[in-house]
């Protein structure tokens, strides 16, 4: 197999996150990807490939141009008003307030986002970008024959939608990968989301298309960020009606309830008649992940890669979530040798 990498992910290294009612450093951290690039390599997995320039037309298929615009001139106008240090958005429309874009940067910032947790840097957008072309590099090669490629994308994806950030996510890795399919050739194409939270970009993303299949497994949004999606009853809208599949599970969840719902995720995909599948990989559904509340064991993720296996489709692994930073490696290979074997 091959494994799509860029050290350009650096670049994103956000100081600060307002978690639990505090500012802490960032969870989504550089090492993330380090570490689980040096499990790769040290597991000999196959090669690690640089993606190559996909260019920006691929991440224009799924993200709107304002937004876009946004990402690739907030921070100047941040440092302009403010001084040489992270964005954080501070408040955001709610229910009976107006969707009008503001023109300063502190009201851009809240218009374009969702939380405080994802701090916008210096380097956002060219580690955003970089992580794009990851998922494309990695879309590429299975669209050119490759049985399965792993996308280690960094910064994340799944929380974006096509015009907000949020969750550690700018851009909708994810989303531009299974679109490329589509373009691609691919008439029909499958999301499935194993990330501990809910895939709220994805699923808002795909929601009334017919096309694009999309099935996450999570913690229950009545517990869990990001709360106001995620729940059973959303099956997706209009010509989508149907090609949305949410398996909510409560805090505390093992290996015993999460493979139940696997199971019927991996049966729904399977009588949608996907042509490709792309897989959002977040392993903070692992039991010792510092943010999260599941209870899956290093094994686990080997049962995980092999129920993966089974849905028998040419397969992007996209990395999203993950934060048990000495577990994250093991975990992830675990999930690519599941597959594999
Ligand atoms: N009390 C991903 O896994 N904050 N994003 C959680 C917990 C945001 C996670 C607060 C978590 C975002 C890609
Ligand atoms: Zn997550």
């Amino acid at each position: 197999m091959l494994t799509y990498y860029s050290d350009d992910h650096r670049l994103q290294d956000g100081k600060a996150e307002l978690i639990d009612g505090r500012l802490e450093p960032c969870h989504e951290a550089p090492v993330r990807a380090d570490i689980v690039l040096r499990h790769v390599r040290a597991a000999g997995l196959g090669e690690i490939v640089a993606p190559g320039d996909h260019g920006l037309a691929p991440i224009a298929r799924i993200h709107a141009a304002n937004y876009l615009g946004f990402l690739q001139t907030a921070w100047p106008k941040w440092v302009a008003e403010h001084g040489d240090y992270d964005a954080l958005p501070l408040n955001w429309a709610v229910r009976g307030m107006r969707s009008v874009e503001p023109d300063s940067i502190d009201g851009k910032l809240s218009y374009f986002s969702f939380d405080a947790g994802t701090p916008l840097t210096a380097g956002t957008w060219q580690a955003v970008y970089a992580s794009a072309q990851v998922a494309l590099g990695g879309a590429a090669a299975v669209g050119g024959g490759e049985r399965m490629a792993f996308a280690l994308c960094r910064p994340p994806g799944h929380h974006a939608a096509g015009d907000y950030f949020g969750g550690y996510c700018f851009l909708n890795n994810a989303a531009i990968a299974a679109q490329a399919f589509r373009d691609g050739g691919a008439e029909r194409v499958a999301v499935l989301d194993v990330d501990y939270h809910h895939g709220n970009g994805t699923q808002t993303i795909f929601d009334d298309r017919s096309d694009v299949f999309f099935a996450s497994i999570h913690a229950d949004p009545r517990q869990e960020y990001p709360f106001f999606l995620g729940h059973a009853d959303e099956t997706g809208s209009g010509a989508g009606e149907g090609a949305t599949a949410n398996y909510p599970l409560p805090w505390g969840t093992a290996w015993g309830g999460y493979e139940q719902a696997l199971e019927q995720a991996v049966g729904r995909i399977g009588t949608f008649g996907a042509e490709a599948l792309v897989i959002s990989l977040g392993v903070d559904s692992f039991k010792d992940d510092p943010i999260s509340r599941f209870r899956l064991e290093h094994e686990d993720f080997l049962h995980i890669g092999a129920a993966i296996a089974g849905i028998g489709l040419p397969t992007l692994i996209v990395m999203e979530g993950g934060y048990a930073v000495d577990a994250l490696g093991v975990n992830v290979v675990n999930v690519l040798k599941g597959y594999l074997d």
